[in-house]
């Protein structure tokens, strides 16, 4: 004889578990799993553990449903359709919930509506999670992801846990973060950032799924509790909507933790300049989504001598060491390039990158497998039959459906791809930053190269950066759009008390990294851009770290230094130094007068009075040009 076992499925409440062990979750996550399947309703949960066996079964379940098509060209590599409704972040559906209206917001003039950070009230905050959240989850897999951003275990790092009910999540998650069972033991009793995402769509499903994506667009809701840390996200499943450690935890949680805790969060890259000295600094910069960001941090250096290595493309934190050197950290694993544009004339090293391991949203697809967007015509076969991210044919040169892909289609890929990542890129103490590079899309009256003149004039550069829309939200049209800090879309607290905060960075005992304003976008009279842009851009950190060392190459103008003529190396090229560095009066006279008009009404009385005094100093200067 023998005995019969049952085989006892571990449950959460009546939710059986899938996959993974619950109860070696720390008894903090244990509860807020608990929570959450006790509302969304999931059909079972499943404990991720990053391992590349739960990606490859993640994997083959999006492929069997048809959400990824495997691109026979690459290795491991995906190429992934949206619905064409789930696209890009939604800037207006994304907000801030605090008690206090005024920790979000800015006391905007006359009570206009605020575009630094929309403010949500708990009242409405828990009637929009009531009207979402429960049963949300029905006939669905609730996926338990744990994260690190920064490497695990560093001091500078954090923990995060992200529920959601997309398995594409999860794989991009995996890409773009850090996720391991070692964060458990990492994590032990302390806290972390609670992050929840549903697609919006409990079965059975009662509506037409567009290209095996499920999503929610009439429901779209990306709502972050600072006070906290929690994140909550509904509807969409694309980019920074869904995966939430990245602008959701990296910038809008993590900014209010540094602000409360004396460090910054920022929209910026990380890379080095190493001269032909051998001489290498660092340096950050901030563009605003979509205007250049990971070409920059990437480049290939067209000066010969010269080496530039990659730290990270869209985030920094960053913090004062006890020597007072400001030391910056990329918290993300991954790249969430904009495809179109990208090719290896304009970026060699992210092309490197995408030959294995990716996953491509909304990019076309050759006939023979690989992957095409525009900027890659040169790059394939001409003739060869393209379909488009919406399944339509194409033809290279053609009319009819183009583009072929969406403007803001995307690549994700692992960091450890690009073939110029620095060899101390996940060093826990981070990289020591010389210069902060502030730069937006300005085709008119801005200089290739401003260089603030102190630390102040240089929040001041920050704060009045605009450029022109692109693709990577909801904005159409090339209209020029206020960007301060390139932080507009990624503030989770009061505008006015973030430039007070990184007012308050300068310390006696610190050094202060010099900051710059570039524009590449400058264009002449014929629409031509005045300036190469790409790989030549190593003449602009030429300039930039020889200014660093305190050579006497810059000279005072109203609205900052530039360069001397003929300072910036330009061998080679056919540059109008004059057209490209003009500052006219007539542009600025007016663009300083928009600049106070928007600060004054987005920001208010909150502008912080050392910053409105730099307003005033360099307006008055400007009018008397
Ligand atoms: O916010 S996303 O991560 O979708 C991309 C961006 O805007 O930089
Ligand atoms: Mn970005």
């Amino acid at each position: 004889a023998f005995e019969v076992h049952e085989i006892v499925v571990p449950h959460i409440g009546h939710v059986p578990v899938a996959k993974g062990d619950f109860k070696y979750l720390p008894k903090q996550v244990q509860d807020f799993v608990t929570q959450w399947v006790d509302v969304c309703q999931p059909r079972a949960v499943y404990i991720c553990d990053g391992s590349v066996e739960e990606a490859e079964e993640i994997t083959a379940k999006l492929m069997e449903r048809g959400t990824l098509h495997k691109l026979t060209k690459y290795p491991n590599t995906y190429i992934c359709r949206t619905d064409p409704r789930d696209v890009a972040r939604v800037e207006s559906r994304t907000v801030v919930c605090s008690v206090d209206r005024y920790a979000t917001e800015c006391h905007t003039k006359d009570g206009a509506a605020s575009q630094l950070a929309h403010w949500i009230s708990p009242e409405n905050m828990d009637a929009a999670m009531q009207e979402r959240f429960p049963g949300c989850m029905a006939g669905r897999m609730m996926y338990v992801i744990p994260f690190s951003m920064g490497p695990i275990g560093s001091p500078l790092s954090k923990i995060g846990v992200e529920l959601t009910d997309s398995n594409y999540v999860v794989l991009c998650m995996r890409l773009m973060t850090r996720v391991s069972h070692d964060i458990w033991r990492v994590l032990g009793n302390n806290e972390f950032v609670r992050c929840l995402h549903s697609v919006g769509c409990p079965r059975p499903v009662n509506y037409r799924v567009v290209n095996h994506w499920s999503c929610n667009p009439e429901k779209v809701i990306i709502a972050h509790m600072p006070d906290d840390r929690m994140v909550v996200s509904y509807g969409s499943g694309y980019g920074g909507n869904s995966l939430l450690g990245k602008k959701c935890f990296a910038l809008r949680i993590a900014g209010r933790i540094a602000y409360d805790e004396g460090w910054m969060a920022e929209h910026m890259l990380i890379m080095s300049v190493t001269n032909p000295k051998g001489v290498e600094k660092f340096f950050v910069a901030a563009f605003p989504s979509a205007c250049g960001k990971t070409n920059l941090a990437m480049i290939q250096p067209t000066l010969p001598g010269y080496t530039v290595r990659c730290v990270g493309d869209d985030i920094a934190w960053m913090r004062f060491n006890k020597d007072g050197q400001l030391m910056a950290i990329n918290p993300e694993n991954g790249f969430f390039g904009v495809a179109p544009g990208t090719n290896h004339q304009t970026n060699p090293n992210a092309m490197a990158a995408l030959q294995r391991d990716c996953i491509l949203t909304n990019v076309a697809e050759t006939a023979d497998g690989g992957y095409f967007w525009e900027g890659l015509e040169d790059e394939v076969d001409k003739d060869i039959p393209i379909t488009t991210w919406l399944g339509k044919p194409y033809k290279i040169g053609s009319k009819e459906n183009y583009p072929s892909s969406h403007p803001n289609s995307r690549f994700t890929a692992p960091a450890k791809n690009c073939p110029i990542m620095h060899p101390k890129w996940e060093d826990p103490a981070g990289v020591p930053i010389s210069g902060i590079i502030f730069g937006g899309r300005r085709p008119e009256g801005v200089p290739l190269v401003i260089e603030a003149e102190d630390w102040k004039h240089g929040v001041f550069l920050g704060a009045q950066v605009k450029s022109e829309a692109t693709a990577a939200a909801e904005f159409k049209g090339k209209q020029i759009m206020h960007d301060p800090m390139a932080m507009r879309p990624f503030l989770g607290y009061n505008f006015g008390k973030y430039l007070q905060h990184w007012l308050d960075m300068e310390k006696p005992g610190r050094k202060m990294p010099k900051i710059f304003h570039v524009n590449w976008f400058r264009k002449d009279q014929n629409e031509k851009f005045l300036w190469p842009g790409f790989g030549e851009n190593i003449r602009v950190l030429d300039w930039m770290m020889r200014r660093v060392d305190g050579e006497d190459i810059a000279e005072p103008t109203a609205v900052g230094l530039v360069p001397k003529e003929g300072s910036i190396n330009t061998d080679g090229l056919n540059i109008n130094w004059k057209e490209l560095f003009s500052i006219p009066p007539d542009y600025w006279k007016g663009d300083i007068h928009e600049t106070r008009r928007y600060l004054e009404e987005q920001v208010g009385d909150d502008i912080p009075p050392v910053l409105r005094s730099e307003l005033d100093r360099v307006e008055a200067r400007v009018d008397a040009m």
